[in-house]
């Protein structure tokens, strides 16, 4: 079983493994610890990750970036029109109404939903893990934001069956993060002290998380939440690129807007000057040579000049932190400390406007960059039976208040409740009991559309089926369990009807069902107790079909009563989800690209080995001549026959290199398997000759003291 963390970026990925005793960052094949999130298409293969991104201006079109927050999205959602003219690559609408992304791939148009296009990232990313574990990679845990919604995260666990990745746990980012701060911190306060209240921001490329967290020895607890979801450290780029915009269309006469690369480079020019500015508060240069026309551009920026820039997005630091804090109950004084992570936390104004919030220095402890990625590895490490791990219980919160609907057919009962509260802690199981005599709907919706970062309340529709009335025409009593699972998910997961004819007992059975056990257990075996009692005193009976909810309190000690209940199955209706059908033909297409991915690579190793071998011999070639030049007085009569014999090899040497870059460049694998044999065969006398000039002054030198 694999203990492996995936922080998936908008703009960057990390990964951490557990890995000899302890958990550890690692470094793909470029040595670097960052895969850029990005994948490009190409005639005869994908690449991904800083391959691909080196390709971001040459293969725009085809190359896709920035495409996290398109999960579990329509293409007609606001956010992805505003994005979409920003993009240099298509999207397209699909079948159910997503955003998916058009591309030219293996020479044709094709369309890859948003599903597959994240797949094809955590394809590369569990290569990479693969690759430094010298294991499979199954297993994972992966962080999302934690303003991600019910479809955004569906979208993504698709994404990851489509890899092949068993999710164990969707981790919020700045949980996965307290989880990295607490887990060996060894001065924690014991469980029955005061906790201690941390504050975790992690301002990324894309967008700003908020949370406040509870820590005692052995578990953290997330308080609140808050975030402001399109403020990350491209709004600070937008802004930069903005300005120099419109100072070369002044001063170059450039329109850069029409002309898709050279604002890509211009986008990538001024990130890099936005971090240099973080480091550096003197004036900057911006050069780009030939940037568009043949014109050569440059420009330059101070950070006081920038800052003043960009006061409309400081503005937005604060207030995510005043909604967390505010949520949280707690006066500043009882924050002990302020941990920032993600890389737009570098920007000194809003290490500043953080600091001056909390009255505090803020602390960066935790490396900004690897902190989620860890965090994610030591959930895995902590859901994993086969990896020991400190024993840490993380109790983390709804983000939207969730509500449920119901309707029968004949509408003699239609009503609602609020089933999870804002800041509800989670994952938590419900059970909610009817009284029906057919089947009925289950509607669930985010209670406050205004406070959602997304344009569709609803989650989705549950219909629970084969109910049917008492053999004395009443009303059945219907158990239904509802929860929000590991990965923020909400579900009706189960309901079952209780035949009343079994027994006389109408009360709600009080034993943990299994399914709650489990995931608690999964959890934390220590809280397990903890959240049962919680989960009795949470328990709803809806009496009668009416609308009131009451509370139902029940004491643990009742002797249980035989009842027999039925399994109902439910019909699960989610919206914007994938069809399961498509889902798995999706699971195949990724694997055969896979393969082709893996063909070509072979088909290219093979052609760098005919390359390879001709450049070798050539330059063994060289040196024999030179050699063959040097003692012509001893060996007058060989030397003209190596000099033969080269010219003959050189000729050979000089048409395979002329074949590489003519019909040799595109070619079957097999077919440079042969060329590379054939020039073997040709070679073979060329690397005795070497061997023997080698040898020939040692030779001499024999020779010499003999004479
Ligand atoms: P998200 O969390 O939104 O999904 P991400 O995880 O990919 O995005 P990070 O890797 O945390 O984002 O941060 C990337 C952002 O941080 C980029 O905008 C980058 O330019 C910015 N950044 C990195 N280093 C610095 C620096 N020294 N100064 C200013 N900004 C920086
Ligand atoms: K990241
Ligand atoms: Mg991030």
């Amino acid at each position: 079983m694999s203990v492996v963390g995936f922080d998936v970026g908008f703009q960057n990925c990390y990964i951490a493994v557990a890995r000899s005793g302890g958990i550890e960052t690692i470094a793909n094949e470029y040595s670097d610890r960052c895969t850029p999130a990005c994948v490009s298409l190409a005639s005869k293969n994908r690449t991904i990750g800083n391959a691909a991104k080196s390709q971001m201006i040459t293969n725009f079109k085809n190359t896709v970036h920035g495409f996290k927050k398109f999960h579990g999205r329509a293409i007609d959602d606001p956010f992805v029109q505003g994005e979409r003219g920003k993009l240099p690559y298509s999207l397209h609408k699909l079948a159910n109404g997503s955003a998916g992304v058009k591309v030219r791939y293996l020479d044709e148009d094709k369309v890859f939903t948003i599903e597959q296009v994240t797949a094809m990232l955590l394809t590369k990313l569990k290569e990479t893990s693969e690759g430094a574990l010298k294991k499979p990679v199954v297993d994972c845990v992966i962080s999302v934001p934690s303003f991600f919604t019910d479809g955004e995260r569906r979208s993504l666990m698709d994404a990851c069956q489509i890899a092949g990745l068993n999710c164990l746990r969707l981790i919020n980012d700045t949980t996965a993060v307290a989880l990295a701060y607490g887990i060996y911190k060894q001065d924690l306060p014991n469980p029955e002290e005061k906790p201690r209240n941390v504050v975790f921001v992690d301002i990324g490329h894309s967008s700003y998380q908020v949370s406040i967290v509870s820590f005692n020895k052995g578990k953290l607890k997330v308080l609140a939440t808050a975030f402001d979801p399109y403020l990350g450290g491209r709004n600070f780029d937008e802004e930069l690129v903005e300005h120099f915009c419109e100072e070369f269309k002044g001063r170059y006469k450039l329109n850069v807007k029409e002309n898709p690369r050279a604002l890509l480079r211009l986008y990538q020019e001024c990130e890099k000057l936005k971090k240099l500015m973080s480091a550096n508060s003197s004036e900057l240069p911006l050069n780009i040579e030939c940037f568009m026309n043949d014109i050569d551009v440059s420009g330059k920026m101070n950070r006081s000049h920038f800052e003043e820039m960009c006061a409309h997005l400081l503005m937005r630091v604060e207030a995510p932190l005043k909604a967390v804090l505010d949520q949280s109950k707690l006066s500043r004084d009882e924050i002990y400390g302020v941990e920032v992570v993600g890389g737009a936390t570098r920007i000194p104004a809003i290490k500043e406007r953080i600091s001056k919030f909390f009255f505090k220095d803020i602390s960066t402890t935790l490396n900004a960059d690897e902190a989620v990625a860890r965090g994610c590895a030591l959930q895995c490490a902590i859901l994993s039976p086969a990896f020991k791990v400190r024993e840490f219980s993380i109790t983390d919160v709804v983000p939207f208040p969730v509500t449920l609907r119901w309707k029968s057919p004949t509408d003699e009962g239609v009503g609602e409740c609020e089933v999870y509260t804002k800041n509800h802690a989670a994952p938590f199981s419900k059970v909610i009991t009817f009284h029906k005599k057919e089947p009925f709907d289950l509607e669930a919706f985010y209670s406050s559309p205004q406070d959602l970062p997304y344009p569709d309340s609803r989650i989705g529709r549950f219909t629970v089926q084969n109910v049917m009335p008492q053999p004395d025409g009443d009303s059945s009593k219907v158990k239904v369990k509802v929860r929000v699972n590991v990965h923020g998910i909400f579900s009706v997961s189960s309901a079952s009807l209780i035949d009343k004819q079994k027994g006389e007992a109408e009360d709600v059975q009080m034993e943990a069902e299994p399914t709650v056990q489990n995931e608690m257990f999964v959890i934390s075996a220590q809280l397990l107790f903890h959240f049962c009692v919680l989960y009795l005193y949470s328990i709803f009976d809806f009496l009668k079909e009416g609308m009131s909810c009451e509370k139902q309190e029940q004491g643990s000690s009742k002797p249980k009563t035989k009842v027999k209940s039925i399994d109902l199955p439910i019909l699960t209706n989610t919206i914007r989800q994938l069809d399961r059908d498509l889902l798995n033909s999706l699971v195949e297409e990724e694997r055969k690209m896979i393969i082709q991915d893996k063909l070509e690579k072979e088909r290219n190793d093979a052609k760098n080995a005919v390359e390879e071998y001709v450049y070798d011999l050539r330059d063994k070639l060289s040196q024999t001549n030179i050699l063959g030049l040097c003692f012509p007085i001893f060996s007058l009569c060989s030397t003209y026959v190596i000099l033969y014999v080269n010219d003959f090899d050189i000729i050979i040497c000089c048409d395979t290199e002329n074949w590489l870059y003519e019909e040799g460049e595109d070619q079957e694998k097999q077919i440079y398997l042969d060329k590379l044999a054939e020039l073997k065969r040709f070679g073979e006398p060329i690397e005795e000759r070497y061997r023997e000039h080698e040898d020939r002054p040692r030779a001499f030198e024999e020779l010499g003291r003999k004479i």
